[in-house]
């Protein structure tokens, strides 16, 4: 047996694995011992890898789509199909009609290849990925504060925190290692705060929890701060010397009152004080928060709320504080870092400045696309209004993960042409018109930037299952079929330098540098050779950090007669995303087998409803079936529920509203109304899981 290190194909945490290789196979993992993330332990995901990515679930050839049924196909004739597809769709209707979304499970090098293929070869700023429905409130309410949207600590940080806030983040189920790592700083004596509106396990394990009413974060945060601006708790020695003038945010706040803030989040006055208290008096409060704050249509708002905060208590710039965005996607940090979004690319250079497209144009050979990109869900819009005809999805399930289902469907059905790269035949893949098979991450060499920006190597352990291709194979090959011999790249590491030389931030980065001590941390350029751990210490991208005024926004769909509930959705420990790969694993169907409801044992009770009962949940989007668990977790008048049961995707109820600022849907609020079914009713899609 050989052990190969690699890093974690689930959260962005970023731990450190050994693949167990036998006769070919990974065979089971083990955890880094001396890893600086991870420390030796791994969560029952990373145990569960071998089965996320075993070769007999797997894609192994091309599948073309003829009258409705696949059929395999030979990698000439499917990449011959596509290519052809795209030629089309560019010859009749020009770059604006054809789009990439790209993966943030993939490598940097993947992703790299996936907007360079959409920029240079198909001449569009078409490209984007789950980070739009993840932290692009974050990228886009710190680009304007801080001028940097990623988190400005090291997760090794909590370690020398006095106060942990958590706000939005179920952090011992999601990131789980930073999660243990939280709690052990409490043990040692840290304050830890929670903001949620449901009762997570970290939220009764704190010493705090603010249990705020559903999508009420920026009354709560303003009305922190509107505590300790009026008890003079602010930070005057860190706002004169490294903030824009906080007078309009003052004047904008000096309108609240702890009774009226108490009163639009359902948080006691004395609780709004004492946190107020413990937060601008800590020596070091480090901020972390998630989806809690980002999956709303306020979402850039509330994040500038969050960085309003940190600010002005002075609570950025050294060891153990910080304002950071727990990154949800093992690789979404260096997806966005690549240059998968619309409006930049490599190293958030901005696509509108025309030295950044001159610079480009040069590198590549090809000029720079004429017309702005659209978002991954302005790409759905486009296709639903026929104006883009032809799309490649790279590893992402947007039929399970998209807001509003019944939309995505549509608007997929509606494209000329769909091609899918996908490890096995995800929902999303049964929709394509062909299907191309892609290497995991244990059959390649790449890196991966978790979410305190630390580049990782993962190595190749196996061969890929029967055909499967790098997908910057893949692009490469297809761009070369259309006329574009750019991408011939001969190894990954070649991939990773040619994107180094173009991406100020990774500059100084190689393999064999990263492969030296378990990573490095960008900026990593000539100034910071070694990288850098902690960002804003002297002075912020932006210059001085802006502190800007902003206001409670409702959700865009709110409990009324007819929907009387609200509902969110979140996630559960053992299951990850769409589920195409935890769902593969015994061990981790075993724990949570089937989609839940959560409700409030008052509600049942109003409903007549017993625990695990089946019920339908409609939304003014669509209906599903499923089981109710009645349960305190969540308070009464709110249901919650996870979003990876493919037999009750949550995502056929929720709305696609969005934030005007980043695009990003609002996930994590709509109105549902609830009928109980039958007592011996199933719920309708209900799998049997007798057999595990
Ligand atoms: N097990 C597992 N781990 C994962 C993933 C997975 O699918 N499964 N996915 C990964 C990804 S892509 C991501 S982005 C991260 C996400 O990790 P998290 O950000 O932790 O994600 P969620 O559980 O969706 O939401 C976090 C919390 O927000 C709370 N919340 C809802 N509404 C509000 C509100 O109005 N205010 C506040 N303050 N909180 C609110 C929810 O109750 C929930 O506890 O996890 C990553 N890790
Ligand atoms: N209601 C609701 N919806 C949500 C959320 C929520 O909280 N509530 N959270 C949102 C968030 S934060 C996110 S990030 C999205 C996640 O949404 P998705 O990104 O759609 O979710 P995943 O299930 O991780 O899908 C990734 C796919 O990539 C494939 N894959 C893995 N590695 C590779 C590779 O190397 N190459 C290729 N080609 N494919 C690969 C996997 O098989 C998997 O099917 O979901 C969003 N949707
Ligand atoms: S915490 Fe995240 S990166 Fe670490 S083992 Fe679990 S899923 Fe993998
Ligand atoms: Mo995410």
């Amino acid at each position: 047996m050989r052990v190969i290190p690699s890093v974690c194909t689930f959260c962005g945490v970023g731990c450190g694995i050994g693949l167990r290789v036998q006769d070919g196979r990974v065979i089971g993992v083990e955890p880094q011992p001396r890893h600086p993330v991870s420390q030796g332990q791994l969560c029952a995901k990373g145990w569960a890898t071998s089965f996320a990515i075993d070769a007999a679930k797997r894609l192994t050839e091309p599948l073309i789509k003829e009258h409705g049924q696949f059929r395999r196909a030979s990698w000439d004739e499917a990449l011959a199909r596509v290519a052809e597809a795209f030629r089309t769709a560019l010859e009749e209707a020009g770059p604006q009609s054809v789009g990439v979304i790209s993966c943030a499970r993939a490598s940097n090098e993947d992703n790299y290849a996936a907007q360079k293929f959409a920029r240079a070869v198909l001449g569009t700023h078409n490209i984007d990925h789950c980070a739009r429905i993840c932290h692009s409130p974050s990228v886009a309410g710190l680009a304007l504060t801080l001028g940097s949207g990623a988190m400005t600590n090291s997760i090794a940080d909590i370690d020398e925190a006095e106060l942990i806030l958590v706000i939005g983040a179920d952090v011992t189920e999601n990131h789980a290692m930073i999660g243990a790592r939280i709690l052990r700083a409490q043990a040692r004596g840290a304050t830890l705060i929670v903001v949620d509106p449901r009762k997570t396990r970290l939220a009764r394990l704190a010493n705090i929890h603010l249990q705020l009413r559903l999508g009420s974060n920026i009354a709560l945060l303003n009305g922190l701060l509107q505590i300790i601006l009026a008890n003079g708790w602010e930070n005057r020695a860190f706002l004169e010397a490294r903030c824009a003038d906080i007078q309009p945010l003052r004047r904008h706040l000096a309108e609240l009152s702890p009774e009226l803030s108490s009163a639009l989040t359902g948080i006691g006055v004395a609780e709004l004080e004492q946190v107020a208290y413990l937060y601008s008096h800590a020596r070091s409060a480090y901020t972390a928060y998630g989806m809690g704050i980002t999956q709303f249509q306020s979402g850039t708002n509330n994040v500038i709320a969050v960085s309003n905060l940190a600010l002005a208590c002075g609570q950025v710039g050294r060891p153990g504080t910080g304002i950071n965005p727990l990154r949800g996607q093992n690789n979404v940090q260096g997806a966005c870092d690549m240059g998968c979004l619309p409006n930049v690319y490599p190293g958030y250079q901005d696509a509108a400045d025309a030295a950044v497209q001159a610079k480009f144009a040069t590198a590549w050979g090809r000029p720079a696309p004429a017309h702005p990109g659209l978002t991954s869900l302005g790409m759905t819009q486009a296709a639903l209004d026929g104006a883009l005809r032809a799309l490649m999805i790279m590893g992402e399930e947007p039929v399970l993960t998209d807001p509003d289902q019944g939309h995505v469907a549509r608007a997929l059905a509606a494209l000329d042409f769909l091609v899918v790269v996908e490890l096995s035949l995800t929902e999303t893949a049964k929709l394509a018109d062909v299907v191309l098979p892609a290497a995991s991450f244990a059959e390649k060499h790449g890196t991966f930037t978790n979410c305190e920006r630390r580049v990782q190597r993962v190595r190749q352990a196996i061969a890929a299952p029967g055909e499967a291709r790098c997908d910057w194979q893949i692009l490469g090959e297809l761009a070369a079929r259309l006329g574009y011999p750019g991408m011939a790249w001969s190894d990954a590491e070649a991939v990773f330098d040619e994107m180094a030389g173009l991406t100020p931030i990774y500059s100084a980065m190689s393999y064999p540098a990263l492969d030296h001590r378990h990573g490095l941390q960008w900026p990593c350029d000539a100034d910071h050779p070694q990288g850098s751990p902690l960002l804003h210490a002297q002075g912020f991208p932006r210059g001085r950090a802006r502190l800007l005024p902003v206001t409670q926004v409702e959700p865009d769909e709110c409990p009324d007669a007819d929907y009387p509930f609200a509902f969110t959705t979140h996630r559960l420990h053992f299951h990850y995303g769409g589920g195409s790969m935890t769902r593969q694993s015994p061990l981790l169907e075993r724990e949570t087998p089937a989609a839940l409801l959560f409700m409030h044992p008052d509600d049942g009770a109003r409903l007549g409803l017993r625990d695990q009962q089946a019920v339908a949940v409609r939304s003014r989007r669509g209906r599903l079936e499923t089981r109710v668990h009645l349960t305190d977790d969540v308070p009464p008048g709110t249901l919650a529920m996870p979003y990876h049961f493919r037999e009750a995707p949550c995502n056929r109820l929720t709305n696609a509203a969005q934030d005007p600022q980043s695009k990003m849907p609002e996930l994590k609020a709509c109105a549902v109304a609830v009928e109980p079914l039958p007592l011996a009713a199933r719920p309708a899609g209900a799998t049997d899981h007798a057999s595990l």
